[in-house]
């Protein structure tokens, strides 16, 4: 295990350097500096997060139009829990109260969903 993980720091710093930082202390700097490199890279696809609303037993708004890509967060503002339930495409299960849920679309299409605990609680997510 030690091993290979010495191996692979190889690649850009040698194992004396890494020795000697970890002697000093920086290492956790060196393990931040790599983790937020990656945090980087992962940021840059574009993406924009949209807000619905668990609010009155209603979803708001009822249709939302989204980019494929973008994520959508139902926020469950009800004293009670909610569903955002998309048959065979998206399924949140049951949202608690205050709680909420968060989906990345990823295929074009008019999603019609419904809350499964309140069956007059109906949404549409349209993804261009
Ligand atoms: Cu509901």
């Amino acid at each position: 295990m030690r091993r290979a993980c010495k191996h692979s720091w190889a690649n850009d710093v040698s194992a004396r350097v890494v020795s000697r930082a970890f002697r000093a202390g920086t290492i956790v700097a060196l393990v931040t500096a790599f983790a937020a490199s990656g945090i980087t890279t992962c940021a840059v696809a574009q993406q924009t997060t949209h807000t619905i609303a668990m609010d009155g037993t209603r979803f708001v708004p009822e249709s939302l139009t989204v980019k494929r890509g973008d994520r959508v967060v139902w926020v469950n503002k009800d004293p009670f829990p909610h569903t955002a339930t998309a048959a065979g495409r998206f399924d949140s299960k049951a949202v608690a109260a205050g709680g909420s849920w968060s989906f990345a679309t990823n295929a074009a299409g008019e999603f019609a969903y419904v809350c499964t605990l309140h069956p007059g609680m109906k949404g549409v997510l349209i993804v261009k």
